[in-house]
């Protein structure tokens, strides 16, 4: 699929005081700002037009923009983020998403689902099951997404230490390949896909980003770099170390469709 859109969010202030747990200090916000202006800019140089949206104080977790909605060119679903400091987030997007779909669903009453949990593989979309996201709000998803003919798997990745979404681990390059964390690769779910199995020291980089015909790859990752660019993929290094430290990745900083 083509991408012509992407939204994301600046970081605030409050970015620092956002939720973590990868104990790699605080993230600097000069630092993070410019890393974002070059995430904006790579999306562009990959032929999105890019809506950055201005930073939220109140909510230090909104450059997370991916964890609120999940989108498609005929339709939006807003999210209810699993994270309670996160839940009202979503609404936010609200009036941003009405400005470009018509059909706008809602994850709704005890159901959560955050945005870092959905992986979609050409017609079939990945739903995770984490601490953030439960099987109410992955069977709301999966109905809506039935609607518009896709079919949905559900992947458990509750026993699986140490990963805060399923994209943390998982994530499709199109091609019908995946990249992926080890612990995922035996799974019965992902057998058809060509595997690219990345070394479990460089686990922050299961999130590289497919966009039209570039792959963004989190700079320091070498080995990971080598794998997918082996594989024929055009590749383009972005440093994230800042969102790192919030426990944020590539994908998690846009919106995409
Ligand atoms: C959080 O804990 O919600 C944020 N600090 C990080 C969210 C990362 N989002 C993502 O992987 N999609």
């Amino acid at each position: 699929m083509t991408f012509t859109h992407a939204i994301t969010r600046k970081p605030g202030n409050s970015f620092p005081f956002g939720i973590t747990t990868a104990e790699l200090g605080k993230p600097e916000l000069e630092l993070a700002l410019t890393q974002h202006n070059f995430y904006c800019a790579a999306l562009t140089q990959l032929g999105l037009q890019v809506n950055v949206l201005p930073a939220l104080e109140f909510f230090p977790d909104s450059v997370f923009v991916e964890d609120v909605a999940i989108v498609e060119p005929e339709f939006a679903v807003l999210t209810r983020p699993g994270a309670i400091p996160r839940r009202d987030e979503a609404q936010e997007m609200l009036p941003v998403l009405e400005q470009y779909f018509k059909r706008i669903y809602q994850i709704e009453g005890n159901a959560t689902l955050d945005g870092g949990d959905i992986c979609k593989a050409d017609d079939v979309y990945f739903l995770g099951l984490s601490a953030r996201t439960n099987l109410d709000g992955a069977q709301q998803l999966a109905s809506i997404l039935n609607l518009f003919g896709y079919r949905s798997v559900l992947i458990d990745i509750r026993p699986l230490d140490g990963f805060l979404h399923l994209k943390s681990a998982v994530n499709y390059l199109g091609d019908h390949t995946m990249l992926l964390d080890p612990r995922l690769s035996k799974l019965d779910e992902f057998a058809d896909f060509n595997q690219l199995v990345i070394p479990v020291e460089e686990a922050y980089a299961a999130n590289c980003l497919r966009i039209n015909d570039g792959v963004l790859v989190p700079s320091g990752f070498p080995q990971t770099l080598e794998l997918v660019a082996n594989a024929g993929f055009e590749t383009m290094l972005l440093d994230v170390s800042e969102y790192r430290k919030m426990d944020g990745g590539l994908s998690c900083l846009s919106l995409r469709w």
